[in-house]
């Protein structure tokens, strides 16, 4: 007799977007991948990616045993009992001798995985940990800071709808970031009355589709997005009556614009002027604009201010809360500080400003290597690869072994593992419960909670439990204050919530702990499904802040009701539309009293003004060429997928290279070169384009990474330095490595 096998819902933890997939599963394999046609943002699709997830499964040596490091530098497998007790004490000594603040926290989540980070927080709170960073810290902290400013939240577009969209440094075809990209992406380029416009230096898979392509030259965005401000306000497009009725602070935005010399900036970006002032004539025309920026500025020189003039070119034009324009979107877990901004904090020993509550990842080699007396003494990491993924690998390495303690929780043996003095293995993605927090749609904004698709692989553990363990060996929660809410717990959602809030409220220092308290007292009523304790807290919450949005989205109720009923429902294991909104609502996540934009943020229109006179190269005669150290690509995930069997095309993570370049260097498609720059060098393997402008050359992202099958392409990171970084976020310039090109 056959049994038909059955599907399995679940999501591709490939990137951001965790679209929905359905997986059979045969003897712990992923044997079949299919889109999700149910998922109500994915709904069925999916790129090439997720099918041969298998490999992310399977595909690379488990960690089964925690493992500490011998003075040799070898590890030896020891048991979680002895891993958890001498962690927890080494954390209490480090703790008591210097202070919580010496322990820093990196990671907590990748693209898919950040469920985890609820119960990593209680930890922090029961060390006193204050400082912590993630990857945003290298890529979005400029975006938040101005975000924060002009309006304290994160915005996204409405790309399907949208008359005129505009990608800057941000090439979706390959990179997604927005649910179902490239029928989008191909419904938008079909259409003769819709214009996409991309702001690339390459002739991207998406800037090929364009209508409008701005190829800058690398590094120059700054003053091609000026520009392109500058004739909105000189030709007069703006639309006074938005400006005039939603924003504070436009006159000396405008004031800067108005000096601009738009054909010295087009001549500075390499653009020439009447494309610039055909495109912001269109921009100004059209019924609704969005725009998308990504690490093609935002990993470049200028970003945060990049960032800034992006943004005022849908607000001066009023594209926003509306059909086809921007907004601003609920949240079910903030990812980051919150509020954005922010910014008044330092880090404490180089002064770094810290965004959004994240230090710049540019200094946290910095903040450790150091002789200094408040340098970092510790780090955790969790869900992610620093050595490899932070700007100067050597220089982390260095640092990392500088420490008195470091562990890291992953499921393979990484780069940063392999630094560590405790590594402990964590079930995979696939094998517990597991979400993202990246829920960025609007008007309905959509979680997934995924059910395991198998039990963890024996010696593993999942990050709740790795974290419980841990809290409690620390002894800082009074196990009798917990009692009366396991007693609640028994009893219901309803009284659960009576009592945890009243717990709380009796003694703050919980709200901390929140993440512990939920998976200790709550977690024993939910079986196999403990690690999701922590998502009650968070549905409450989200429920308590988005009041209206989430009782449109079908969660009604009184008090603690409508928290209960969402966080039943996500417990289904299928995606939940968890806020509904219209077009006018993106005016109540605003976070202004008077919900107006402010415009003016005068650090940001001073280095406005000042581009003008600024220099907008910085190549060397040392390092002639610009290396874009990190391109995303067909088969590329940032480290997540470490077997190389998995890319289907460009296994070798080719150096791209214009064929004028190629030219003057003699080489073909296959042949090698040496990159250097100041700070490494690496053998690549070529690929001529023609979509590359002559002095540009790109690396993918992700490669390099240890496997027993061999470790192909360039770690890009033993080639970036720390010091191009951005002035204000600290963001690298990964998108702009000056480099030279030798034959070998
Ligand atoms: N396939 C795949 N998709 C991914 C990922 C992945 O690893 N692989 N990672 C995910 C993650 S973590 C992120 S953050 C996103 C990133 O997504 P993207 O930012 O879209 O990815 P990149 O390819 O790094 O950079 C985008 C573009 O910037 C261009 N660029 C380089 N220099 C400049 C410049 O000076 N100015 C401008 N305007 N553009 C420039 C590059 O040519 C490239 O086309 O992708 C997500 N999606
Ligand atoms: N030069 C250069 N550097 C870059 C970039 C670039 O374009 N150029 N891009 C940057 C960007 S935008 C980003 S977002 C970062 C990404 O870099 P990181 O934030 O470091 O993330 P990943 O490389 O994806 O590493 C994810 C880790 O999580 C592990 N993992 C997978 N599943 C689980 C799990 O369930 N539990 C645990 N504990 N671990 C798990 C994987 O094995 C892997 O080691 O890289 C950045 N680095
Ligand atoms: S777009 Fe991202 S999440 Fe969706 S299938 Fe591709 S890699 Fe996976
Ligand atoms: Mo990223």
């Amino acid at each position: 007799m056959t049994t038909t096998p059955t599907w399995r819902k679940t999501a591709c933890i490939l990137c951001e977007c965790n679209c929905g997939i359905e997986v059979q599963v045969e003897d712990r394999q992923l044997v079949r991948v299919r889109g999700d046609k149910s998922h109500p943002s994915s709904a069925g699709y999916t790129c090439e990616k997720p099918l041969r997830l298998d490999r992310y499964q399977n595909g690379t040596p488990r960690l089964t045993s925690p493992l500490r490091r011998r003075a040799d530098g070898s590890y030896e497998e020891i048991d979680w009992d002895t891993a958890i007790a001498e962690i927890a004490q080494r954390l209490a000594a480090i703790r008591d001798e210097h202070g919580g603040d010496k322990i820093f926290f990196y990671g907590g989540g990748g693209q898919g995985n950040h469920l985890g980070g609820g119960y990593g927080q209680a930890l922090q709170a029961a060390l006193g940990v204050r400082y912590r960073s993630n990857a945003l810290a290298q890529e979005k902290t400029g975006e938040m800071y101005v975000d924060g400013r002009l309006y304290g939240g994160h915005t996204k577009g409405d790309f399907e709808h949208a008359e005129v969209v505009v990608f800057v440094g941000k090439n979706p075809w390959q990179s997604h970031s927005f649910p179902r990209a490239r029928p989008v992406l191909k419904e938008m380029a079909a259409d003769p009355d819709r214009t996409m416009v991309v702001i690339d230096p390459r002739r991207s898979e998406t800037a090929a589709m364009a209508d409008i392509h701005l190829q800058v030259r690398p590094g120059t965005d700054a003053w091609c997005l000026a520009a392109l401000g500058a004739v909105l306000v000189q030709e007069d497009l703006v639309d006074h009556a938005f400006v005039a009725d939603h924003t504070t602070g436009a006159e000396p935005v405008l004031a800067a614009y108005r000096e601009i010399d738009v054909a010295d900036f087009a001549r500075r970006c390499g653009v020439d002027e009447e494309l610039i002032r055909t495109t912001a004539r269109r921009i100004a025309a059209a019924e609704s604009v969005c725009t998308y920026e990504d690490l093609g500025i935002q990993q470049a020189p200028h970003s945060t201010l990049s960032s800034y003039l992006n943004k005022m070119l849908w607000i001066l034009t009023g594209n926003f809360a509306k059909r086809g324009g921007m907004f601003l979107h609920s949240t079910f877990a903030a990812l980051a500080g919150g509020g954005g901004g922010g910014g008044s904090r330092t880090t404490p020993v180089t002064g770094a400003r810290i965004i959004s509550g994240l230090v710049p990842c540019n200094s946290i080699a910095e903040e450790i290597d150091t002789h200094h007396p408040d340098r970092f003494r510790a780090m955790w990491v969790d869900s992610v690869n620093p050595a490899h993924s932070l700007a100067d690998s050597a220089g982390f390495r260095r640092a990392m072994r500088r420490l008195d303690l470091s562990v890291v929780i992953d499921i393979a043996m990484t780069e940063t593992a392999l630094e560590a003095d405790y590594v402990l293995p964590a079930a995979t993605q696939f094998e517990k419960w597991e979400c993202t927090f990246f829920n960025v749609d609007f008007p309905e904004n959509v979680f997934h909670l995924r059910a395991p698709l198998m039990d963890p692989l024996p010696g593993t553990l999942p990050e709740p439990e790795i974290y419980a363990r841990v809290v409690r060996a620390l002894g800082v929660v009074d196990e009798a204050a917990l009692e009366p809410l396991r007693e609640a717990a028994e009893a219901g959602l309803a009284s659960y919530a009576e009592a945890f809030f009243a717990a709380v409220g009796a003694d703050p220092r919980l709200m901390g702990l929140a993440g512990h308290v939920l998976y200790e007292t709550l977690g024993p009523t939910l079986g196999d499904a403990r690690g999701t304790a922590a998502l009650w807290g968070v549905a409450q919450l989200c429920a308590m802040n988005q009041p209206a949005s989430v009782a449109r989205a079908g969660f009604t109720g009184t008090g603690f009701e409508p928290g209960n009923a969402l966080f039943e429902r996500i417990l289904t294991g299928e995606a939940v539309v968890f806020t509904r909104d219209d077009h006018d609502h993106a005016w109540d996540y605003v976070r202004r009293p008077d919900r107006r934009f402010t415009l003016e943020i005068p650090e940001l229109v001073d280095r406005l003004r000042g581009l003008a006179s600024e220099q907008s190269s910085w190549t060397t005669e040392e390092f002639p060429f610009v290396l874009s150290a990190g391109e995303r690509r067909a088969f590329t995930a940032n480290t997540i997928i470490r077997d190389p069997s998995w890319r289907r095309r460009d296994a070798g993570g080719a150096l791209r290279i214009s064929t004028d370049d190629a030219w003057a260097l003699s080489v073909r498609d296959g042949d090698t070169l040496r990159v250097v720059t100041e700070r490494g060098s690496a053998v690549a393997v070529v690929e001529v384009t023609d979509t590359l402008q002559q002095g540009h050359v790109s690396l993918p992202n992700g490669l390099g990474v240890a496997h027993p099958d061999g470790t192909p392409g360039v770690a890009p990171n033993e080639l970036t330095s720390l010091h191009h970084r951005d002035p204000i976020a600290g963001t690298p310039w990964h998108k702009y490595v000056p480099a030279r090109l030798e034959r070998v």
